[in-house]
Formats: C-alpha cells, structure tokens, sequence
C-alpha cells in the first residue's frame, strides 16, 4: 500500500515566472503525493546547488536536467521502497547523488522527491502532513514574520535592507495575530498613498517605496500600525532580515571589505559600524529579530554582535547556517547566533532538514521555518512549523497567492487542532 511505485517530474513556473521542479510519486494503493520546489534569489554561498540548465532558453533558468534526473536517476533508485521509510529514501537520494552539495543530481530534483514522499505517506496513512511528519505531540502554531516592506535585491527601490517584517507576538491565538498583521499591511499601504509613495510590491508581497533612509522604514510602519489600531512592542514588534551578505559581496565588487548601501548612498562602512546601527535600532524600536544581521564569512562580527546586543535578541542565522547542521554546531560554539531560519531547499531533504533543526533545538537555538523569495501554491513549510512545534514562521507578506498559500494552510491547521492548538508567543522564552 506504501509501496512507491511512480516517481514522475515536471517543470511548472514559480511566482517570479521562474522554472521550477515539481515532483509527483504514486504509491501502490493509488494514492499521490505532489511537491513544487522553492528558491533564493539572496543565497548563501554553502547552499546546497540549485542545477539550472543554463543556455538562451528560460533566461538560462531551466530545470530540465534536474527534471531528467528525478525521472531518470531517482525514480529507478526509490521504486519499491516503502514511503514511510523517510530517512532510508533520503539517505539513498544523497548517496545517489554523491556530492557534499547534491550538485550531481541537483538539490532541486532530491528536494522535490523528499517532499513528495512525505506527502504521499500522509495521504496513504490518512494523516494531515503536520500530524505524519510531527506526531500526535504537534500543535505550535507559529508565530509570523510578515514582510510588509521590502528592500535589497527582492525589491527595485532606494530600500538597502532586503526585509522589514512585523511579529504579532501579544496575542494568544494565531487568527487574531493574523488578522493584525493584515490590517497592518493595508494600513501601512494607505499611509505610502497618502505620502504620494508607491504602493507597488516586490517579491514576497511587502511594499517598496523610495524611502529617505533605511530607517525611514521602521518609522512609517510604526506609523501604520498605531494607525490600525494596534500597539508598538508590545502586540506587534519588528523582525528585520537585511540579507547583509548582498551588502558584503557587493562592497567586494569595488575590491573592498564592508558592507556597502547598494541601493541608496553606496557608501561602503564596517562590520563595527553596522553593529552600531543594530544595537542603536534596538534601543529605539522593538527590535526582538535580526536575521542575517551581518554576512556569511564574517563570523567574528557575529560572535560580537551577539555579545553587544545580548541573548534576548533574536539573532537569525540564515546565509550563516544555510540550515546545515554543521554550521549550527559552529553556531553553538562560538555564539555566533542564537537562531537558526530553516529553509528546506537550502540543504535538500527533508530528513536533514529535521536533524538540523533538532539539533538546533536542543541546544537552545529557535528555529523560523521559512519560504524562499521564489515560491509556489505548495504549502508544506506551514505544516513543518507545526510538525517541529518550532514556533515561528517567515512567509513573507499577507498578499500573493505563493505566500498565502502557507497562511491559508496554517489556518486550516488552526481550525483542526481547535482547543489543542497553541499560538507559538507562549513559547518564547528569552
Ligand atoms: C531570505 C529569503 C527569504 P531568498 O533571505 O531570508 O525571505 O530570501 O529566498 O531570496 O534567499
Ligand atoms: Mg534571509
């Protein structure tokens, strides 16, 4: 009944228009599982490889040959195996494969067929996927960092920072919290309008304006959300992404080492300096997450960061961690972050996803399950927030049918565990 007898894939467009692979797999009994794969476009440089065809077709995006290898190479391998067997399908995906990067068969084919499986185990089993892949113990719905202000490469504006995004942590229930952070989102675009501001969106569904400075930002969404109606620290605070790698690698361009505003002053500054504005930001906003806070290969900057700015803090290790366990434990080790964003994609299978993030868990780091800037109508990262119980979940603004998708699903969610279910704000615990 388990038996999987049908690995297929195809090529289907992402909400950027960008090829992407999605994977179907039958089982024995009939039943399906299906699985579109996300992806970056601000990416770390130990992700693992995303294999695009290259070439004058699709703007050098296809994913022809990771769709060739799901049929042609992956299929053969799993045939057979029984769907259940998640980490025995995974760990044969990754020898198959044989890279420390899934470069061979392409990060985007195992993901496909990893997620898939998943999908159709819990169907055949009769289960919803945050209850097959997380047990009967499953039932943290997570917090949202809703990104209603884009910047840096997701946006085409005077914006450096790549994400401004608003916690609703002073609630009890992750409707009510919802419902904020949409009302906020409106609010905040009648408040661009009135400005004479662009109300245009970039990827993940927040607005990009033309702002005076960065900080310009967090004023004018301090603005909409005493607007809406709802209080600044303590019902809504902020959680920033500012993707600073993209600042660090562009500064490398002009063959120097900091970070440089490429979107605005193109003034170039130090990785002391930027600690500076995070730890000056914290003081004047309620600032509880930075994420990406410094870049990728600045690993000493991080230890200070967290030092200056303390553990109640979020410090969120996306680039950093690329949700590869063995960077968490460098993490661990020398306090380079207290966080960790998961990102499936970022390491390719499912069951390394949970190792990371069980990994991380136990050795005091939060975990933010989190989408890609490139995302599909699939929905299996707001199931795997609640499968892990890891409180939190980036996904991006409440607008755009990719990014809905995940708060449509959690409601759904919601509405199944009713009285069992628990907002993820009772678990904070710095
Ligand atoms: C990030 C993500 C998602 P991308 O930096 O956290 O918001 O962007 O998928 O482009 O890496
Ligand atoms: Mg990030």
């Amino acid at each position: 009944m388990f038996d999987i007898e049908l690995v297929h894939a195809r090529q289907v467009l992402d909400s950027r228009g960008n090829p992407t692979v999605e994977v179907e797999i039958a089982l024995s009994s009939g039943v399906t599982g299906r699985a579109a794969v996300p992806s970056g476009a601000s990416t770390g440089e130990n992700e693992a490889v995303e294999l695009r065809d290259g070439g004058e077709e699709w703007m050098g995006k296809g994913v022809g040959q990771a769709v060739a290898n799901v049929i042609e190479r992956a299929a053969p391998a799993i045939e057979g195996m029984d769907a259940r067997d998640q980490e025995e399908i995974d760990s044969t995906l990754v020898e198959l494969d044989g890279t420390d990067n899934k470069g061979e068969l392409g990060a985007n084919a195992i993901l496909g067929v990893s997620m898939a499986v998943a999908k159709a185990a819990a169907e055949a089993s009769g289960l919803p996927l945050y209850r097959y892949l997380g047990g009967s113990g499953a039932k943290v719905l997570p917090v949202p960092m809703l990104n209603i202000l884009n910047g840096g490469k997701h946006a085409d504006n005077t914006v450096d920072f790549q994400e401004f995004m608003i916690q609703p942590w002073g609630f009890d229930d992750f409707g009510e919290a919802l419902r904020a952070g949409t009302e906020i989102y409106h609010t905040l675009k009648k408040v661009l309008s009135r400005r004479g501001m662009s109300t245009a969106v970039g990827d993940e569904g927040g607005f990009a304006p033309n702002l005076k400075d960065n900080e310009d930002a967090l004023k004018i969404i301090e603005e909409a959300v005493g607007k809406a109606g709802y209080s600044w620290g303590e019902q809504i605070f902020v959680a920033l992404d500012p993707a600073t790698s993209e600042l660090w690698n562009e500064a490398q361009k002009d063959g120097k080492t900091g970070y440089k505003f490429f979107s605005s002053s193109q003034e170039i500054i130090s990785s002391d300096d930027l600690i500076g504005i995070w730890s000056d930001w914290c003081k004047k906003y309620p600032i509880r997450s930075i994420e990406d806070g410094l870049a990728e290969n600045d690993w000493e900057s991080w230890t200070k960061l967290t030092a200056t700015l303390g553990d109640k803090d979020q410090h969120v290790g996306d680039d950093l961690i690329v949700t590869h366990k063995k960077f968490v434990e460098r993490g661990v080790a020398e306090k380079s972050a207290n966080a960790v964003l998961v990102k499936v994609n970022q390491i390719g299978t499912l069951s390394e996803t949970f190792d990371t993030v069980n990994y991380a868990m136990r050795n005091g780091f939060a975990c933010v399950m989190s989408h890609r800037s490139g995302e599909t109508e699939d929905a299996t990262i707001a199931d795997l927030a609640v499968a892990t119980n890891c409180g939190q979940i980036k996904t991006g603004a409440p607008c755009r049918s990719d990014r809905n998708a995940k708060y449509n699903q959690l409601i759904r969610i919601a509405e199944e565990l009713g009285e069992t279910g628990v907002y993820g704000a009772s678990t904070w615990n710095r």
